[in-house]
């Protein structure tokens, strides 16, 4: 018995011999439909926890963001790189759902789809479904996006992806997107296009872009609708048809929860709203077909992009933090910034994601490390917090206060059961458990899959 809550991942789902498992019961009950997000700043290791759990999921549903995600699957001899698509993709016989909430690039589609049919994976209307009321991602979008990164000061920078996530979300919300739906109308869509530019020419101009014709617009969707229509679909229909049938639904969050827009460390954030609630607006289903939420977090904290990070290190800890971790983004390849394991926010995002589980990754970086730091509260101006402040100046001056943790001699790494864990490692999890408050349901000991354990 773990102690936090009613919700436990049910251990007969997984057996070791079994090895990856679905399924997760509450005191009224198996519920079928998990959510699984990241915990902190993103790259926690999501693409392992759900490659693992889509073994046994019959749909696969992406809500937000778009193709700024990096999930590695490693399967068998092939390694395969998302960063749009739903990971279920790779596995036949299921369903893969690109949900509303998303943000399409439509060539970025064409060509992930492109790029995993040449290792061998058959994608095709059948198993992948795009919500029809999804929000496109247009040339001007990335054009905006990389022109205010490359153009802001150090201090200013998001640290974007530039892939156009942030105009493109700015436009939806602003009413004047085009969303995929539109392609399938030609009649109408030159005058969704003329609104679209009523608002960017003046902003381009201001800015000392080049204009972009509303015909070149026009061409360039005409030229891709009917690479990506045939995968229209209404996804909310869809998913609640497989709801009621019974079926598993794993929604894959992609960034973390600290990124949301609303919960995350604004402005250094995305566009979207990453916390686990997003899985319910983001598809379309309402919020009691969510079932378990799991939350993924490292045993230690990265970052990519600017904005605070009380625990990051700079010092050669840090960095030998980031090389043996091999802390470097899947898509832009950029290095991660590297810190001790931040109770605070974990805890944070553990009641904004209403998270019922935490799968631990990476613990095996810290092997062999003489003592390790949990930041266990924060110093903001003398007083002590055990919170992260919402103002954006107080986030840059909060100052971790740390509890210090012996390290462990022998490895955790390819661990494959609780007894394997040098005791002190255990004693390491048990304390991010009560400070966090939340059980750590599953500790991954190695990108393998057979090297997760179910804790509780
Ligand atoms: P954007 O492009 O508008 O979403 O960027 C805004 C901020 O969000 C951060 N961000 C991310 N941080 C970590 N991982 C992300 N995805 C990829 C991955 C990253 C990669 O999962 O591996 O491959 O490098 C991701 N996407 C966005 C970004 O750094 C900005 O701070
Ligand atoms: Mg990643």
């Amino acid at each position: 018995p773990c102690g936090f809550g009613t919700r436990r991942l049910r251990r007969d789902y997984f057996c070791p011999k079994r090895i990856a498992r679905w399924g997760v019961q509450s005191s009224d009950g198996p519920m079928a439909n998990v959510v699984v997000i990241g915990a902190q700043w993103g790259d926690e290791g999501k693409g392992k926890i759900v490659d693992w759990l889509s073994i046994e999921a019959d749909v696969v549903v992406r809500f937000q963001g778009g193709h700024n995600a990096g999930h590695t699957l490693v399967i068998g001899n092939e390694v395969y790189k998302l960063a749009l698509l739903p990971s279920g993709i790779v596995r036949p016989g299921k369903l893969s759902v690109i949900g509303n909430g998303v943000v399409l690039d439509p060539y970025h589609l064409v060509e992930e789809i492109a790029k995993l049919g040449g290792q061998g994976v058959q994608i095709s209307p059948a198993n992948l479904k795009i919500a029809e009321n999804v929000t496109l991602i247009l040339g001007l979008h990335r054009e905006l996006d990389a022109h205010r990164e490359s153009s802001s000061s150090d201090a200013l920078k998001i640290g974007t992806t530039k892939r156009g996530i942030g105009p493109a979300y700015e436009d939806k919300v602003g009413r004047r997107a085009i969303r995929l739906m539109d392609l399938a109308e030609p009649a109408l869509l030159d005058q969704k296009i003329a609104r679209l530019l009523a608002h960017h020419e003046p902003l381009r101009r201001g800015l000392g872009l080049e204009p972009v014709s509303a015909r070149a617009i026009r061409d360039e969707l005409d030229c891709i609708a009917p690479k990506v229509l045939p995968y229209m679909a209404a996804t909310w229909e869809l998913l609640e048809e497989a709801r009621r049938a019974g079926k598993r639904i794993l929604f894959e969050g992609a960034q973390g929860a600290l990124l949301d827009v609303d919960h995350g460390t604004y402005p250094f954030v995305t566009s979207s709203n990453t916390v686990a609630a997003s899985a319910a607006t983001g598809s379309g289903l309402g919020p009691k077909a969510i079932g378990y939420v799991l939350g993924i977090a490292k045993a230690y904290t990265t970052r990519v992009g600017g904005g605070p990070f009380p625990t990051e290190l700079l010092d050669a800890i840090g960095e030998k933090i980031g090389d043996r971790g091999r802390e470097f983004g899947t898509n832009t390849g950029r290095r991660r910034r590297c810190g001790w394991f931040d109770a605070v926010l974990v805890r944070q995002t553990v009641k904004t994601s209403g998270i019922d589980g935490i799968a631990l990754t990476k613990l095996d970086i810290l092997d062999g490390f003489e003592e390790v730091k949990v930041c266990t509260s924060y110093q903001l101006d003398g007083q002590r917090i055990d919170r992260l402040p919402a103002s954006q100046a107080a986030q840059a001056r909060v100052e971790p206060v740390y509890e210090t943790i012996a390290g462990w001699d022998g490895v955790t790494a390819g661990a494959r059961s609780w007894a394997d864990l040098p005791a002190q490692a255990i004693k390491y999890v048990r304390r991010i458990e009560e400070l966090i408050e939340a059980p750590v349901t599953l500790l991954s000991t190695s990108p393998e899959r057979a090297d997760t354990i179910l804790v509780h």
